[in-house]
């Protein structure tokens, strides 16, 4: 595993600390070819890949300590739940320290999304209510809000973009009034890369009354986050973007929301007392964990974050950073390839959308494939952004603390390659 130097000057500790090779030997993944070539992962955005600590992880928990958590009281029980309720521990400090009660374990950003569309929006969403969303948002953050306006018969509105794939933020008083009930807002874009001024939306939301959701599906893995800092009322990522298995994420929920809401689902372990005619609910968060969880995911979950730490997400987040300007430089000297969404890297992650003229997407991505490259290719489950863009597909590179100028450089001469193969 990739330690942390402890040299005091600056620059050489970020230089030392950040040592992709070693990094990279942390995945067993990377030690294969594809297709002839050596594996050039740029589709974290989409699933991150895994250290051998977490793949190790898992397995040691099926090996030792298998057993369902909170029920038994024989000792292999009692060892899932310390080391579940260890996880919940250490994700309530990586999302900048809010209490341990606040982090519901979910199965990903989605169901946590969900969740809140119907605990949430059953209690507070009433016949001309309104949900403000924006116009970048992933399916996931936006397909449960138009099911709830229509469930209720509210009122679906959202913040428009800018030319350069920001949030047009003069807009945003205009937006919102009495009515508003719920502003949804993507931390980061999936497509665009775009960082979004939370702290401001957030405030202006809150002066409305309004509670204001966070998808952090995509920022969580690349940049410290602190819920508090943000004001955000709820806030949902998955482990599988952070190094951590599939199947697994989590919705933090400030302590008088969550207590205030009905759960989403029932069952098994989130009760206090159950007859015939009445049932009472468990104490957040166990309220909103009906049924046996992703036990070994959530426990692994922890060990992911780990890895993070011990690396240090400003470490990563710069590193993508530099990586980021290092792509975009490069990128944009092939004629006539389009970047969409904001090329400043102060404000953008390291998702990098593009299309190149008369090239498909899929076939871009099917080129580079040949090639050992991954990345993703069609509307990113985003398809009002990609109308709003006027695309039907754009062309996806991402970059996590695994890549490095390499990577980019492998990129830029499979597209070049790429336009002399299709004679563009
Ligand atoms: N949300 C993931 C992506 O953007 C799946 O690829």
């Amino acid at each position: 595993m990739h330690t942390k130097p402890k040299n005091t000057d600056a620059a050489l500790m970020e230089k030392q600390s950040f040592d992709v090779t070693s990094i990279k030997a942390d995945f067993p993944i990377f030690a294969q070819e594809i297709n002839g070539h050596r594996l050039v992962y740029l589709d974290s955005a989409a699933s991150s890949q895994k250290p051998q600590a977490v793949i190790d992880a898992i397995d040691r928990f099926y090996s030792t300590d298998n057993a369902n958590i909170h029920r038994g009281l024989h000792a292999l029980a009692e060892r899932a739940t310390s080391a579940y309720e260890h996880s919940r521990t250490k994700v309530a400090k990586f999302l900048g320290g809010v209490n341990r009660e606040e982090v519901i374990f979910t199965s990903g950003t989605t169901a946590g999304i969900n969740l809140l569309s119907y605990s949430l929006g059953e209690q507070i969403i009433k016949a001309g209510d309104e949900i403000l969303i924006t116009e970048m948002e992933h399916h996931a953050n936006l397909v449960p809000w138009v099911m709830l306006a229509k469930r209720k018969n509210a009122v679906l509105k959202r913040i428009p973009l800018t030319r350069d794939g920001r949030l047009d933020l003069t807009k945003v008083n205009g937006l919102l009034n009495s009515r508003t009930k719920i502003v949804a807002l993507t931390h980061m874009s999936n497509v665009l890369g775009t960082i979004n001024p939370r702290t401001e939306i957030a405030e202006a939301a809150h002066k409305k009354g309004a509670v204001v959701v966070v998808d952090g599906a995509q920022a969580a893995p690349h940049m410290p986050v602190n819920v508090k800092e943000l004001d955000a009322d709820f806030y949902a990522f998955s482990a599988h973007k952070v190094l951590g298995p599939t199947g697994v994420g989590i919705l933090y929920g400030k302590r008088e929301l969550l207590e205030s809401l009905p759960p989403f689902m029932t069952g098994g372990e989130m009760i206090r007392e159950v007859n015939f005619d009445n049932v009472t609910w468990n104490e957040v968060p166990h309220k909103f964990e009906a049924g046996t969880p992703h036990i070994a995911g959530a426990i692994t979950f922890e060990t992911a974050i780990d890895y993070l730490e011990q690396i240090g997400m400003e470490n990563i987040r710069q590193h993508e950073i530099e990586l980021t300007e290092y792509a975009i430089e490069k990128l944009l000297q092939i004629e006539g390839l389009e970047i969409q969404g904001p090329l400043d890297s102060s404000i953008r992650g390291s998702a990098i959308s593009f299309t190149v003229p008369d090239i498909h997407p899929h076939d871009i991505s099917t080129f580079l494939d040949s090639k050992g490259i991954a990345i993703r290719a069609g509307h990113h489950c985003a398809q009002p952004l990609m109308r709003a863009l006027g695309k039907v597909a754009t062309a996806r590179a991402s970059f996590y603390l695994y890549n490095d100028e390499s990577d980019v450089d492998a990129l830029v001469e499979a597209l070049t390659e790429m336009k002399k193969y299709f004679r563009i």
